[in-house]
């Protein structure tokens, strides 16, 4: 799969978010699946898993610059060509990968956030690509989305992931708001979300405000691996509360991301 549909786009755009079936082959789903298990026996710098009485989840970041296959998904596959297409942009930046491994019986929430007030960047083309390594439905987490939450404008607080979510490392953005408690008033909010084989990905924008349950199965690991690709608007921006994995210091406020972090993809 390297073309999106022109009516999967314009889904896109209306709604935020989207599936995409059948973005990796066989050798691919092979090839991240031992990538995954290389990171878990020995993660790079970024990990920011735990195992708990929840269950066991790995997650890991900047994954690209530590494992080949990763690397080559990332810059040399047909990912950023399907970012371009989405993005309808004439370039195309990597931002970063990241890892989400929710183990069997990994009962914790990714708890309802949008991305991009954690990240150092403005503009609108700003494209996530989560893949479905395994077979991916309600029961092992798969994540929903919020229809058309892209479109509201609203810059939510960043919050550590995780057992202790309610302890905050982000600095407070005076110009960022709580978000609601969602969870709690689901049938308030327009929710979709799909289930996906392995290979199949959800297609969101950075703005799109999403969570994921919990993995309630006993038998099933919910491996997700997310690339995020920026397109012509984005800029560097190094808001307060942003993520400080993804400071660049050989950007400055306002600067096109091209650099060694945020790689030019397209054009060559
Ligand atoms: O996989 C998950 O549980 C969360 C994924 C997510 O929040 C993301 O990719 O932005």
């Amino acid at each position: 799969m390297t073309q999106a549909s022109e009516e999967l786009i314009a889904a896109y755009q209306r709604d935020g978010a989207v599936p995409l079936r059948g973005v990796l082959n066989q050798d691919w789903l092979e090839r991240l699946a031992q990538a995954v298990e290389d990171d878990i026996q020995s993660p790079g710098p970024f990990y920011h898993g735990y195992d708990s009485d929840e269950g066991m989840f790995h997650g890991n970041l900047r994954l690209w610059q530590h494992h080949p296959a990763f690397r080559d998904i990332c810059l040399n596959s047909h990912l950023p060509e399907l970012a371009q297409n989405f993005l309808q942009s004439e370039k195309i930046n990597l931002l970063y990968d990241q890892l989400f491994v929710k183990e069997s019986k990994m009962s914790q929430r990714t708890r309802w956030h949008n991305d991009q007030p954690y990240w150092p960047v403005s503009g609108n083309q700003v494209i996530s690509i989560w893949l479905a390594l395994d077979k991916t439905t309600a029961e092992n987490g798969r994540v929903e989305f919020i229809r058309g939450s892209h479109k509201w404008d609203k810059w939510y607080q960043p919050e550590t992931f995780g057992k202790t979510e309610a302890i905050s490392s982000y600095e407070r953005n005076p110009n960022y708001e709580n978000i609601p408690d969602i969870e709690a008033s689901r049938e308030d909010y327009d929710i979709i979300s799909w289930d996906l084989e392995p290979g199949d990905a959800f297609v969101f924008n950075a703005m799109t405000v999403h969570g994921a349950g919990g993995n309630q199965l006993h038998d099933r690991r919910r491996r997700g691996y997310t690339v995020r690709y920026t397109g012509d608007d984005v800029r560097y921006d190094k808001r307060i509360g942003t993520s400080e994995p993804l400071h660049n210091e050989a950007l400055k406020d306002g600067d096109v991301l091209d650099s060694d972090l945020f790689p030019l993809l397209i054009p060559k």
